[in-house]
C-alpha cells in the first residue's frame, strides 16, 4: 500500500515537505503535475486540485525504488508552508484510490524492512530527530552512521566463526575432536565476551549524555552559595540576602557546558537549624550532595572555619572554593580557587575548573557507546551464552553459540518481533 504524510512540522513554515512512499509514488505525480519526471531531479510544478485550479507552486522529486529512504518509489512535494497548501495537497492526494495516510514513523519502518537501514540505526535516528544538545546529536548520529552498526556485526562474525569451528568439531567422533578447534573458538569467545562488557560499561556515559550532569553547591548559611547559581545560570533563580538561612528548598537552573547538559543545584546552607523547615531542608540539600556528579563546596573567607560541621570530603570530581576574597582572610584552608562574587574575581577560573570536571566525568570513551535498554538486553544474553561455552560438551557449546549468535543478531535485526518493533517505531513521528 501507499502511503502518505506532511513529514514536515505542523503548521505555518516557509515549506513543508509531504512524501508519499509505495508502488503509486509515480502515479501521485502525474496526478498532481500532470508531469512525468526524470527520477532525483528536482523539478518544479504545478499541483492542480481536480485537474484544473492551481493549488501552489512547488519543487516535486522523484526516488526511484531502491533509490529513496524507504526503499520504495517516493515523491515528495516541497510546497510552500501554509496550513492551507498543505492541508489541499493532502486531500488532493488522499483522492487516489490505492493510498493511505501513514502511521507514526512507517517511512522508517518501510527502510527498516526492505534492509534499508537496520534497528541500531533506527533507534539512532529516533535520537537524532530528538537530540537537543551538541552531546546527543554526536552520538545520535554514530547509531545511525555505520559506527555503532559495526561494532555488533564484528561481533557477529566472530561468533559465526565460533559456530563454524564447532560444526566441523562435531562431524568428528568424540575422541578425535580437534583440540585446536576447540581452543581456538574459545579464544575468540573470550575476546568478544571482554568487547562486550567493555561496551556494557560505556552506558553510564549514555545517561550523562543524555540526563546531564549534576552540579550541586554545597556550603554553610551565607557563603554565597546562591550568589553562585545565580552567576553560573546568568538568571536570578535563588533569593539572595545577608540573612543566614534564606535558601531553604533545592533550587534548580539548566545550562549547557561544552553541549553537554548540566543542572546547577542550589542548596540550604548549614548552620544550626532554627525549625522543622530548616531540618528538612539540610536533609535535602545532604541529599543533592550525595547525588550530584560534582560537587562545589563553597566557604566564606572571613570565617574562621568555613567548612565547619560539614565533614566535606571532597573527592576527584568537586572543588572547593573560598568565596568573599574581597573580606579579610581569617581561615588556613587551602582551596582549589579564592573567588569573590561580589567582585566578579576568578569566577573565569571558575568556570573552566568546572568545564574540565564535565568534560572529565562525560567523555571516557569517544566512540559509539551503548545507548538502549533494547541493545543492552540482548548484549548480556550474548555476553551468558559465551560464557557458558567453558564445558566439554560439543552440543552445549554448540547450543550456547546459536543462542549468542541469535541474540548478537536480533540486535540490528529483530525477528518476528512485531511487539518490540512496533514499540520502536511508535515513538517516531507522523511523516518520519
Ligand atoms: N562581601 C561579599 N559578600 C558576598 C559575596 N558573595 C555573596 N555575598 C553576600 O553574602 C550574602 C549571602 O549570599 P547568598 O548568595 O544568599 O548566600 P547563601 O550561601 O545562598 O546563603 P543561604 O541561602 O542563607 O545559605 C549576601 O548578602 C551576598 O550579597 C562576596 O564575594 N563578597
Ligand atoms: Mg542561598
Amino acid at each position: 500500500m501507499t502511503v502518505f504524510a506532511l513529514s514536515t512540522a505542523q503548521g505555518q513554515s516557509g515549506v513543508a515537505i509531504i512524501r508519499v512512499s509505495g508502488p503509486f509514488a509515480e502515479k501521485v505525480i502525474k496526478k498532481l503535475t500532470k508531469k512525468k519526471l526524470k527520477p532525483r531531479m528536482a523539478t518544479l510544478c504545478k499541483i492542480y486540485k481536480n485537474d484544473k485550479e492551481i493549488i501552489d507552486e512547488s519543487v516535486v522529486i522523484f526516488f526511484e525504488k531502491n533509490k529513496s529512504f524507504t526503499g520504495e518509489p517516493v515523491a515528495e512535494f516541497q510546497t510552500h508552508g501554509s496550513i492551507a497548501i498543505i492541508s489541499a495537497v493532502l486531500s488532493e492526494i488522499a483522492k487516489i484510490k490505492g493510498l493511505r495516510p501513514a502511521e507514526p514513523g512507517e517511512f522508517t519502518k518501510r527502510a527498516y524492512l526492505s534492509g534499508k537501514i537496520n534497528l541500531v540505526q533506527v533507534e539512532g535516528l529516533a535520537d537524532l530527530i530528538a537530540a537537543q544538545t551538541e552531546r546527543q546529536r554526536q552520538q545520535a548520529i554514530m547509531q545511525y552512521g555505520e559506527e555503532a552498526s559495526n561494532k555488533y556485526l564484528k561481533w557477529a562474525e566472530e561468533i559465526k566463526t565460533c559456530l563454524a569451528f564447532i560444526e566441523t568439531s562435531i562431524d568428528f567422533s568424540d575422541e578425535d575432536i580437534p583440540v585446536d578447534l576447540l581452543k581456538r573458538t574459545r579464544k575468540i569467545a573470550k575476546k568478544v565476551q571482554k568487547e562486550i562488557n567493555d561496551h556494557l560499561k560505556t552506558e553510564q556515559q549514555n545517561e550523562i549524555i543524555k540526563e546531564g550532569i549534576r552540579i550541586a553547591i554545597i556550603g554553610r548559611a551565607n557563603s554565597g552559595k546562591s550568589s553562585l547559581i545565580n552567576y553560573l545560570s546568568k538568571k536570578e533563580t535563588s533569593i539572595i540576602s545577608s540573612k543566614p538561612g534564606t535558601t531553604r528548598d533545592v533550587l534548580r537552573a539548566e545550562r549547557a557546558y561544552d553541549g553537554i547538559f548540566v543542572t546547577l543545584i542550589d542548596t540550604a546552607g548549614l548552620r544550626k537549624a532554627k525549625n522543622k523547615i530548616e531540618v528538612e531542608g539540610l536533609k535535602r540539600a545532604k541529599k543533592e550532595s550525595d547525588l550530584a556528579h560534582i560537587r562545589i563546596f563553597l566557604g566564606s573567607n572571613n570565617e574562621k572555619n568555613p567548612f565547619s560541621g560539614l565533614n566535606i570530603n571532597p573527592s576527584a570530581n568537586d572543588i572547593v572554593v573560598i568565596n568573599k576574597s574581597d573580606l579579610k582572610k581569617k581561615h588556613n584552608i587551602k582551596p582549589n580557587l579564592t573567588i569573590s562574587l561580589k567582585e566578579k574575581t576568578k569566577l573565569s577560573i571558575l568556570e573552566t575548573k568546572i568545564k574540565e570536571k564535565i568534560r572529565k566525568i562525560a567523555s571516557p570513551h569517544t566512540g559509539a557507546i551503548l545507548t538502549k535498554e533494547r541493545q543492552k538486553n540482548h548484549l548480556i544474553c550474548t555476553e551468558t551464552a559465551l560464557r557458558n561455552i567453558c564445558g566439554g560438551d560439543i552440543e552445549i557449546i554448540s547450543l550456547n553459540i546459536r543462542d549468542a549468535l541469535s541474540h548478537i543478531g536480533s540486535i540490528t535485526k529483530e525477528s518476528n518481533n512485531e511487539e518490540i518493533l512496533g514499540i520502536i517505531f511508535s515513538k517516531f513521528c507522523i511523516g518520519k
